[in-house]
């Protein structure tokens, strides 16, 4: 039997909720792909805090994020579900790639360009400038061969890349160059609102963000005000018609079904009945995840011992992996006291 591939991948737990954005683009492929890979999901905490958090919210979010993976269906027994901050190899690792990493190859991150622009310059903390080499570490300590992302994690992951490069040819092979496992584009979901851009949770209209922790009649709602347009066919036309384009791609990717049947099941019906069977199917999926989820939040000792073990299963990995670099970088190993 040949092994599986190993996967690595996670998000920042930094809202109360996930969005369906989130559910559709990471967490279905994800669930997918745990099933054929030897799969690694974590909960970047410390890539949270290069932002300002709340310390009651980063625990708070931390514990519901993990639960939200669960209930959608990652399986903690199967797939290596764990916090980053629990396994301290990630913050060590990322210490030794600062030092091989160029100022200006750090600089030409966009991600951090972006973000730190929306703080102003001047709040942009040293941590966000080096948010994609903490990331680089993640990735690198469980010799991972693919990480399936977003197109906007795209550089973060080349310059991952040439990291590993790098630090194999300077101290000999250590490191997995992993590959990125694009998701698809197919699997993008708008902003029910303002359909141009991704649904995101710092977006600007409450109401164009689909939450999975969202009561079902909050949920309906948010679908049936959905911004379409005055044109009333339906029809897939991301260019003219966003807003009934996103509908339509929600539909197919959790109908499992294709753009052109749902196109000819309501050829000369409004957007009404689209919405209305929509909602229908949102509400099917996520009120049994949220329900789940909220069961899990009801045992957090539970909970927090399913991550416990899944961060003593990271670790055993991590620690490997970071003794190698150590032992490459020529630190004096610290004897063992009898
Ligand atoms: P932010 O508002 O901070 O950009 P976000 O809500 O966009 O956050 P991220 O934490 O950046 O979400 O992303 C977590 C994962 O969810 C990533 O794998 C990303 O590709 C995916 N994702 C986020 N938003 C969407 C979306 N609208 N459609 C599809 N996938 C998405
Ligand atoms: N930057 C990612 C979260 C993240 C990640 C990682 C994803 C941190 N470390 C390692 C994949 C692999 C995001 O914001 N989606």
């Amino acid at each position: 039997m040949t092994a599986k591939p190993r996967l690595f991948s996670g998000m920042q737990p930094s809202a109360d909720s996930l969005h369906l954005g989130n559910y559709i683009g990471a967490l279905l492929s994800w669930k997918e792909l745990q099933e054929t890979h030897e799969a690694f999901f974590f909960l970047a905490d410390l890539h949270a805090i290069t932002v300002p958090q709340d310390p009651t919210a980063l625990r708070e979010n931390t514990r519901r994020t993990a639960a939200q993976y669960i209930a959608a269906g990652i399986d903690p027994s199967r797939s290596t579900l764990f916090v980053q901050s629990h396994v301290p190899a990630h913050a060590q690792l990322a210490w030794v790639l600062n030092t091989i990493t160029g100022f200006g190859e750090a600089s030409r991150m966009t991600q951090f360009k972006d973000k730190a622009a929306k703080q102003g310059n001047d709040a942009a903390s040293v941590g966000l400038f080096t948010y994609p080499i903490l990331q680089a570490g993640d990735i690198l300590l469980y010799q991972a061969n693919q990480v399936p992302v977003g197109e906007d994690q795209r550089q973060h992951v080349e310059l991952t890349r040439d990291l590993a490069t790098r630090f194999n040819s300077r101290f000999g092979e250590t490191f997995t160059v992993p590959e990125a496992y694009i998701l698809k584009e197919t699997a993008k979901v708008f902003d029910l609102q303002n359909p141009q851009s991704k649904m995101s949770k710092s977006s600007e209209s409450p109401a164009g963000i689909v939450w999975v922790m969202d009561d079902e009649k909050t949920t309906a709602k948010k679908i049936m005000r959905a911004v379409t347009d005055a044109d009333a066919s339906v029809t897939f036309d991301r260019e003219n018609k966003p807003g009934v384009a996103n509908l339509l791609t929600i539909f197919s990717v959790l109908g499992e079904r294709s753009i052109e049947s749902l196109e000819n099941e309501f050829a000369g019906r409004g957007y009404g009945d689209l919405k209305k069977a929509l909602a229908e199917l949102v509400t099917s999926i996520l009120g049994p995840i949220r329900t789940r989820t909220l069961e899990l939040l009801d045992d957090p000792a539970e909970l927090d011992r399913i991550l416990a073990i899944n961060a003593d299963r990271a670790s055993e990995v991590a620690e490997a992996t970071l003794a190698q670099v150590y032992d490459r970088m020529g630190f004096l190993p610290r004897a063992t006291l009898r």
